[in-house]
């Protein structure tokens, strides 16, 4: 059905090197089970650069571009995939804004840091791309399917 079809969007949700060392994993993950989506993913590991520019493709050519990948290849990352309705938009606006300085109090960015440059965290910015970040950042048999129990009373 269209409805379950909506209840499987997944979006691919990374704590950067910033995060984990600050010690907001726990925080961002309780945000998004707080709110009722479903952790379908999770791993830590050191990206390479290699990987990390697949990852950041589409920004190659911005003038940050090496800043970025120094910064997110800086130390263990973890990679998340989470499952649920509109969760790709939802991400989005639970995060808050790239840029710290413009996310309001209340999100991710806006209750924990300061800098553009060190935003603790990445959220897929549309369907698509997640499904490639998804991909890109986990082989089919690390994502998980798993009937959630609070499942029936979130939708
Ligand atoms: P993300 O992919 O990490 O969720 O971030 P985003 O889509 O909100 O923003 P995007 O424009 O794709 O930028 C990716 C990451 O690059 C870093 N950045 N630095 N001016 C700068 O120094 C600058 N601009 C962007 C940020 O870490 C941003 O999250």
């Amino acid at each position: 059905s269209k409805m379950a079809d909506a209840k499987e969007e997944r979006t691919f949700i990374m704590v950067k090197p910033d995060g984990v060392q600050r010690g907001i994993v726990g925080e961002i993950i309780k945000r998004f089970e707080n709110r009722g989506y479903k952790l379908v993913a999770c791993k830590m590991c050191r990206p390479s650069k290699e990987h990390l520019e697949k990852h950041y493709a589409d920004l190659s050519k911005k003038p940050f571009f090496p800043g970025l990948i120094q910064y997110m290849s800086s130390g263990p990352v973890v990679a998340m995939a989470w499952e649920g309705k509109e969760v790709v938009k939802m991400g989005r606006a639970m995060l808050g804004a790239t840029n710290p300085l413009d996310s309001n109090p209340g999100t991710i960015r806006g209750d924990f840091c300061i800098d553009v440059g060190r935003n603790i965290c990445h959220g897929s910015d549309a369907v698509e791309s997640a499904k490639k970040e998804i991909g890109l950042w986990f082989s089919a048999e690390e994502l998980q399917s798993y009937k959630s129990c609070e499942f029936e009373w979130v939708y």
